[in-house]
């Protein structure tokens, strides 16, 4: 418990807490419902929990793992009572959770041996990665950070104009080029002007297109090579952003983009629409990719450094 009050910061929590309410007021709400009445954890209960953490899109492989471990405590612990049930839920949850920041550390910050240090973003039309993007630029720039952004997704005019208003907003430069050019040459571009600039994170944005995999591996590999002229080891994270509230569907695409491209790191968004946050703790189990950011709203303070203790803290306050 100390460790938790450790980590927190109780501004961050707080809106933590706000913005997982919806989540958090389901789980919470079922997985009372699943022990009304009960005054030690069997079968019943345990089919109960199943079901919410099902329901709670945490999916179903997930769920079989945390409720096996379960069973195998209480099958220990043979009078188990339900008031544990909620500490020994949390304990398990919080260890299958992967995470890239621990402890003092779970802030926004890029290692500082890379310079620039360049941060590929990916994923479908409509998850947030422009989005994501602004906010990302701002929390850097709030760290000192110099930060450049390229907008790669060069399929829709509105993509670059929605980019821009981002970077005017954060006051940052940004590498743009005519909707319908190559994002490759974008990308290039960025890089070559983050180097001349001494920059220190370079953010790249992508078009979202998934109608077919072989052409959506063959751009995002374009974008890496040409990347590489530049900088060699680039880009040193990709970042796959998933639509928290879409649920199962965002299992779906972490699993269509794995295979595609090599991606890094995940951010989940927009958990302050959803009622289903339990997607989370699923896609990090399922994909063993760290879940490194959460969106909670549309605002530029809306992003957050995702850190297990916290999340699962969140979820499981009333
Ligand atoms: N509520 C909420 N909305 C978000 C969040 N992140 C992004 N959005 C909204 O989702 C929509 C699509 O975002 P955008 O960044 O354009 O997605 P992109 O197509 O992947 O670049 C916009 O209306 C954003 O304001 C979030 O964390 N919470
Ligand atoms: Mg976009």
């Amino acid at each position: 418990m100390s460790l938790f009050k450790k980590i927190f910061s109780s501004d961050k929590k707080e809106t933590l807490d706000k913005g997982l309410e919806k989540s958090k007021t389901s789980f919470f709400g079922k997985l009372s419902k699943a022990v009304a009445g009960k005054s030690k954890v069997d079968d019943e209960v345990l089919d109960n929990l199943e079901e919410v953490l099902v329901t709670s899109d945490v999916g179903v492989n997930t769920t079989l793992k945390i409720i096996e471990r379960i069973e195998e405590r209480v099958s220990k612990d043979k009078y188990m009572g339900t008031e544990e049930l909620n500490t020994i839920l949390r304990e398990e949850i919080a260890g299958l959770l992967s995470e890239t920041h621990v402890g003092e550390d779970a802030d926004f910050a890029v290692p500082d041996d890379k310079k620039p240090y360049v941060i590929m973003v990916v994923g479908v039309n409509g998850v947030g990665k422009t989005t994501t993007i602004g906010k990302l630029a701002h929390q850097f720039k709030n760290k000192g950070l110099k930060v450049v952004l390229g907008a790669g997704d060069t399929f829709r005019a509105a993509a670059i104009d929605q980019l821009q208003v981002w970077a005017d907003r954060v006051d940052i430069p940004i590498v743009k080029q005519k909707m319908g050019s190559d994002p490759a040459s974008v990308a290039f571009d960025t890089l070559n002007s983050a180097e001349a600039d001494n920059a220190d994170v370079v953010l790249i944005d992508t078009a979202g297109r998934l109608h077919n995999k072989v052409n959506l591996m063959n751009e995002l590999s374009k974008v890496k090579r040409v990347m590489q002229k530049v900088v060699p080891d680039a880009p040193h994270d990709v970042l796959l952003v998933l639509d928290g509230s879409t649920g199962q569907n965002a299992f779906e695409q972490a699993k269509q983009f794995t295979k595609a491209t090599e991606v890094t790191s995940l951010a989940v968004t927009k958990l302050d629409g959803t009622a289903k946050g339990g997607v989370v703790i699923g896609i990090s189990d399922q994909f063993q990719i760290p879940v490194k950011y959460i969106g909670v709203g549309e605002g530029i303070e809306d992003l957050q450094v995702f850190n297990k203790y916290e999340f699962v803290d969140s979820f499981f306050k009333l």
